[in-house]
């Protein structure tokens, strides 16, 4: 064998030594500064930013930091598809276990017979099992974007809404309840495959087994998409969809982990379903498997998986289970402060994470774009929401939506909520306001109140 001489003078070159796992993930942040300055000074912007200001929308949530180390790993490399113990490529022992562990922790966490860790989000969760159990042109019936539902339920501008037949239910225009003898009724005349229950924001405890029985009813099957309530539901904060609806859908981030989505059965996971071109009959669970993957993902995010099985672990422990009814006790105390000042607040109060504010009928002028935004300016981070029946369009809307989920997981409670409410009703009615979508707020005013949002805040760190 002719073996190549180094050339006279070359140095010998010496293989790097390989890491260990730990020295490999250790600093990982300070690896990414040296490799790339400018993202880098915008994500430490971005953390500076939600250490600094009040985080009040519903939607949001804060991971732990063992949840983003479970993201930032080399499972991340990792390519695979299929679902554990049956994937299409090799090398798989590792994330088989991982997946495996997430799936029987989000059956403990939700007492579900049946857990699927794969979708990438909520709205591919709804997806998958919309695609899975529908033909086109099948009916679905949901509540209605601006009735407090959400776009992936089947608003015209969504993937459902344009390859199915849809049509809404709405809350009552006088009391903004949801209306279960209305919405039996429009069921009966409409006969859906699919009935939608589940909100982006309606503050009040949702009636699943009266939804199930409609369904029932009517020939449906029943969705519950509890993303907004599902670490409430964990906790046992709000009643459990689980073996009330066929399947029950979250995306895993709203409450408190990794982006992501789960789909989760229980009494029906095993009901038999018959494929519409007459090919074989196989349990819904296996249905939704498979439309999963190869129907509508490709490999899972097995690094999101693996900060799902982290997430889980987290949910069946006390700590998390406080954290959901200190949720509830804050959203109702804010909400009564609200209520005592004066404001309209829709429904009278909330049984959840979040409430509604009509902040139109608080100040001549006022909308949700202003409240947003002057809110913003001055450190208190929330958002504009259409309120059922809103007079106003989506861009500029009559209400706001403020939830608590991160100011409780970051330890502030009643006399937190009280300063919270009277600071937002502070800068609300400072304002000044000029149009719909413009408004002046006084400079030092703003800068006196962002300062005293960041000593809040500081008193109270990012967990
Ligand atoms: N579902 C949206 C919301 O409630 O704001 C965000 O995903």
């Amino acid at each position: 064998m002719l073996v190549e001489k180094p050339a006279a003078g070359a140095v010998e070159r010496s293989s790097p030594k390989a890491l260990n796992s730990e020295q490999y993930h250790r600093n990982l942040s300070s690896v990414l500064e040296s490799a790339d300055r400018e993202v880098y000074r915008l994500l430490t912007k971005e953390y500076d930013r939600q250490q600094n200001t009040l985080q009040l929308i519903a939607a949001e949530n804060q991971c732990s930091r063992a949840v983003l180390a479970a993201l930032g790993s080399v499972v991340q490399n990792k390519t695979t598809e299929g679902f554990a113990g049956a994937r299409f490529h090799g090398g798989c022992e590792v994330v088989d276990c991982l997946e495996t562990l997430a799936v029987s922790r989000a059956r403990e966490v939700f007492k579900a017979k049946y857990a699927n860790v794969q979708p990438h989000s909520g709205t591919g969760a709804n997806q998958i099992v919309i695609t899975a159990i529908l033909e086109k042109g099948d009916r679905i019936f949901s509540q209605a974007m601006d009735q407090g539902g959400h776009v992936s339920h089947g608003a015209p501008v969504s993937f459902a809404g344009k390859f199915f037949e849809v049509e809404h239910y709405c809350v009552r225009p006088d009391t903004f309840l949801l209306d279960y003898d209305a919405i039996r009724e429009q069921a009966l005349r409409f006969r859906p495959k699919l009935l939608i229950c589940g909100a982006s924001a309606y503050a009040r405890t949702i009636d699943f087994a009266r939804f199930r029985a409609i369904a029932d009813e009517v020939g449906a099957y029943l969705m519950a998409d509890i993303s907004h309530i599902s670490g409430l539901v964990a906790a046992g904060a709000h009643p459990s969809p689980v073996d009330h609806a066929h399947f029950t859908t979250t995306s895993t981030y709203k409450p408190g982990g990794p982006r992501g989505g789960l789909i989760l059965m229980g009494r029906d996971s095993d009901t038999p379903f018959r494929m519409a071109d007459g090919g074989r009959t196989m349990p819904l669970w296996e249905r939704i498997e498979k439309n999963t993957f190869p129907g509508f993902q490709g490999t899972p995010c097995l690094n999101n998986i693996t900060a799902k099985a982290v997430f889980f672990r987290e949910m069946l422990s006390t700590e998390y289970r406080d954290w959901q009814f200190g949720i509830v006790e804050n959203a109702k105390t804010l909400a009564e402060q609200f209520l005592r000042m004066g404001y309209d607040v829709l429904t009278g109060g909330t049984d959840n994470h979040m409430f509604l504010v009509n902040v139109a009928n608080f100040r001549k002028g006022m909308t949700g774009f202003i409240a947003q935004h002057c809110l913003e300016d001055c450190g208190i981070i929330i958002n504009q929401n259409r309120l059922p029946y809103d007079t106003h369009s989506a861009r500029i809307t009559s209400g706001m939506r403020l939830g608590t989920p991160i100011v409780t997981k970051n330890g502030m409670g009643h006399p937190e909520m009280h300063t919270v409410a009277q600071w937002v009703n502070d800068v609300l009615t400072r304002v000044e306001i000029q149009g719909d979508r413009q408004y002046h707020v006084d400079p030092a005013f703003q800068s006196g109140m962002k300062e005293r949002v960041q000593e809040l805040c500081a008193k109270f760190p990012m967990r």
